[in-house]
């Protein structure tokens, strides 16, 4: 039977998800969907990014756009280097490219410019790295910025009081449009929980691979789920984002 399975923010933690990867032990038909930020906090973003354009040559993926991979894409194409992007680990990544050819960087920057802001399947599942705004789901979405940014989808269902009704005019009407809804952005381990989280009809699975937790992958039939280590304890001479 294949699976379908989602992979968290990653963070430029290239051992974490080497770990992840052998203990899912991803079969040929398994449909892999990786929900953004591949790059920013720990030293091997680069890495991580060689790995998963190998990975797409032998195994179904889908690699969602994060804020961290937009960042980082920009800097790659115009060099641009964003202040908030430089303090929030996109010195890690400037650092992991040293060193890199021309070609690898150009590789790369193509592989960003052709990253998905999200995905529908045929269940209506939507998968996206953070949220959207519009009532009308995320074809019309005003702020393309919204897909990788927004938080208020995560935050709405999280406060939703569980006992409204989702007929009722008052439920919130963007978590109706969709089955699931499945995100990263957000790391759970703010809520001081390292597995992957569900309010309402929203999976969060950004386990803080980037702070203090670890890189999960979730197989979102079974919700049977892999983890690797705490990322931190694989790179015990760095802080990651946790600065
Ligand atoms: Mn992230």
């Amino acid at each position: 039977m294949s699976r379908k399975i989602i992979i968290g923010d990653i963070h430029g933690a290239f051992k974490a998800l080497q770990q992840v990867i052998a203990r899912m032990k991803p079969g040929k038909t398994d449909e892999l969907i990786f929900m953004g930020d591949y790059v920013d906090g720990w030293s091997q973003s680069a890495q991580v990014m060689d790995y998963l354009l190998q990975l797409e040559n032998s195994h179904h993926c889908i690699f969602i756009k994060g804020n961290h991979d937009a960042w980082c894409e920009d800097w790659m194409k115009n060099g641009k280097t964003d202040e908030e992007w430089v303090k929030h680990g996109g010195q890690a990544t400037i650092n992991s490219y040293r060193g890199c050819t021309r070609e690898q960087i150009d590789n790369h920057l193509w592989f960003f410019s052709r990253m998905p802001f999200y995905e529908i399947d045929h269940a209506n599942r939507l998968f996206v790295h953070a949220g959207f705004s519009s009532m009308h789901g995320p074809v019309h979405e005003h702020f393309e910025s919204n897909f990788f940014w927004d938080r208020t989808l995560w935050e709405v269902a999280l406060a939703t009081d569980r006992k409204l009704d989702r007929d009722s005019r008052f439920f919130p009407k963007r978590l109706n449009l969709f089955r699931e809804i499945y995100i990263g952005h957000t790391p759970t381990t703010n809520y001081d929980v390292r597995i992957p989280m569900n309010a309402l009809n929203v999976w969060n699975v950004d386990t803080g691979a980037a702070f203090k937790g670890p890189l999960t992958a979730l197989d979102i039939v079974s919700k049977e789920f892999w983890q690797s280590d705490p990322v931190w304890k694989l790179y015990p001479d760095e802080d990651g984002r946790n600065k």
